[in-house]
């Protein structure tokens, strides 16, 4: 398994929307085996493939305490049930070091393919339903930062950009 390179806001690959998974084949599984080798590697609890800057409708899961839970979820369409909103304190791999409250529908159904192609679905609530619609969102191109004003957003791209520059000097 390889460990891929998880890009960082605000890299304009993460505005690319991602196509559809049409073939099922040992690629996928590749893509998917090496996307949570660097999901967890990175002690995330959510990834899109966009992140990893492939542009497939992608995304690897595992809320569980002990990494004992992967879940796949390929073409997945979201839909809210009801009208609860909640608040939930978010972060992302691609946006390392800031977590910021984010305010959405507390709960979704999901319909989604596994990784044989095999059609699912299955409601949600609580982390799992903030974190489809958080990694849905990647698949679309949206961060969690596009929800907060401006001027947070800005303070946090500033941050990230001058991060990068040290990085790439040391
Ligand atoms: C998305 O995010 C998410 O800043 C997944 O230094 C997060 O896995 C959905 C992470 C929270 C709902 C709630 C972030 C790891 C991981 C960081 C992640 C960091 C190290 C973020
Ligand atoms: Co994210």
């Amino acid at each position: 398994m390889t460990r891929l390179t998880i890009l960082e806001y605000p890299d304009p690959k993460l505005r690319t929307i991602a196509k559809p998974v049409t073939e099922f084949n040992d690629k996928l599984q590749t893509l998917i085996d090496d996307m949570f080798e660097t999901m967890y590697d990175a002690h995330g609890i959510g990834l899109a493939a966009t992140q990893v800057d492939h542009h497939l409708q992608v995304i690897v899961m595992d809320l569980s305490e002990d990494k004992s839970q992967p879940q796949v979820f390929i073409n997945p369409e979201v839909t809210v049930v009801g009208d609860t909103q909640k608040v939930y304190e978010e972060g992302c791999l691609s946006v390392p070091g800031f977590h910021e409250k984010i305010d959405r529908p507390a709960d979704v159904r999901i319909d989604a393919k596994d990784r044989n192609g095999k059609d699912f679905s299955i409601e949600a609530d609580q982390l799992l339903a903030v974190c489809i619609q958080h990694e849905m969102d990647h698949l679309n191109g949206k961060l969690f930062v596009d929800y907060l004003s401006a001027l947070k957003r800005n303070r946090i791209k500033d941050k990230l950009v001058k991060a990068h520059r040290k990085q790439k000097a040391s």
